[in-house]
């Protein structure tokens, strides 16, 4: 599903809740199999939950897993995890194997945007709810329960903002994009690019896939760097660990990150902070990855068919240098 599909749902969601009063809303995809009779209603202790997870690309990634296999521990719940790999064929495997495994609520974190018809529809039929975490897909509203994650396009527009200040209106960028078809890459160029539009005196000069991996970050930078030298002014990297790694590219290069490159990228996570505060980095905008919560929280009101929202979004914040230092020691991750 694409975000403009999100928002439309968004104004059905406001009107719905305007006409019942009710505050929240149950989708029909949530009516399933598993809805309880009055009086046996579920606890966290009685829930299986299958969850297939994208991989371990980034900080980001490694700090959603923990605060899912964190928030089941805590709760009681049976959490059945598996790690795609980067792969989509291995996250299709997984829902189909929660699917045999009858679990009570399946999620996922889609790798890419596309090609989750088929498998969607299988969940459907055999009557689970479906929770897109983090990212979602390109499918019909009526084939996942919520979509629980930020709003990449917004945060593709702080970027630009950020970087608009930092150049003055002026310069050229490179963009260091994620894995190429995914929702996150494919949202925040479109909030990134959108900005930039008002500011034409501002050139993206080269964009190329990094995959949302370190060492990626740091090839790619050094290829670009290669082809357009001092003529780059400033990198936009689509998240941290990129930047981090394009950080490594620019000083082999012999430029200073942060100076004479600067540079602005998203997920907030604890070692953009310390680059902050190095002065190598200039901004990165917050990407909350502690999904866990939210998770489990919509997964049993899904089972005793209580009222959730479609779309759980995050709460997101720009981060500067300037209070880097402050923020550093009450980051969860
Ligand atoms: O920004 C990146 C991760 O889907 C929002 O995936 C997530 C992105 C995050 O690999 O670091």
């Amino acid at each position: 599903m694409t975000i403009a599909a999100l928002c439309r749902c968004s104004i059905v969601l406001i009107v719905l809740c305007m006409l019942s009063a009710c505050g929240s809303f149950a989708p029909s995809a949530a009516r399933s199999a598993t809805t309880q009779p009055t009086g046996s209603t579920k606890t966290y202790g009685d829930l299986v939950v299958g969850f297939a997870q994208i991989g371990a690309e980034s900080e980001w990634r490694t700090a959603n897993t923990r605060s899912l296999q964190e928030t089941a521990n805590r709760l009681g719940v049976e959490l059945k995890f598996a790690d795609g790999q980067q792969q989509q064929e291995k996250q299709i495997q997984a829902i189909r194997s929660f699917i045999a495994q009858r679990v009570d609520v399946i999620g996922i974190s889609p790798v890419v945007e596309t090609g989750w018809d088929a498998v969607f529809t299988e969940v459907q039929q055999a009557g689970i709810p479906l929770i897109l975490l983090d990212r979602h897909a390109s499918v019909p509203d009526s084939l996942f329960s919520a979509f629980i994650g930020s709003d990449f396009v917004q945060q593709g527009r702080y970027a630009c903002q950020e970087m608009v200040k930092l150049l003055n209106s002026q310069g050229n960028i490179v963009v260091l994009e994620g894995t190429i078809g995914s929702a996150p890459t494919i949202d925040r160029r479109a909030g990134f690019d959108e900005c930039l539009r008002d500011y034409p005196q501002i050139h993206v000069l080269d964009r190329q896939s990094g995959d949302f991996i370190r060492a990626r970050g740091k090839e790619v930078m050094k290829a670009l760097l290669a082809t357009h030298g001092t003529r780059i002014d400033a990198l936009f990297a689509q998240n941290d660990d990129m930047a981090l790694g394009a950080i490594e590219a620019i000083e082999e290069y012999g430029s200073k990150p942060g100076v004479d490159i600067k540079i602005v990228s998203i997920d907030a996570v604890r070692s953009a902070f310390e680059a902050m505060i190095a002065g190598k980095l200039n901004a990165t905008i917050e990407c909350d990855p502690l999904l866990g919560p939210p998770f489990f929280d919509t997964a049993l009101k899904l089972v005793n068919n209580q009222p959730i929202h479609k779309w759980v979004k995050s709460a997101d914040n720009i981060y500067r240098q300037d209070t880097a230092s402050q923020e550093l020691p009450k980051r969860q991750y």
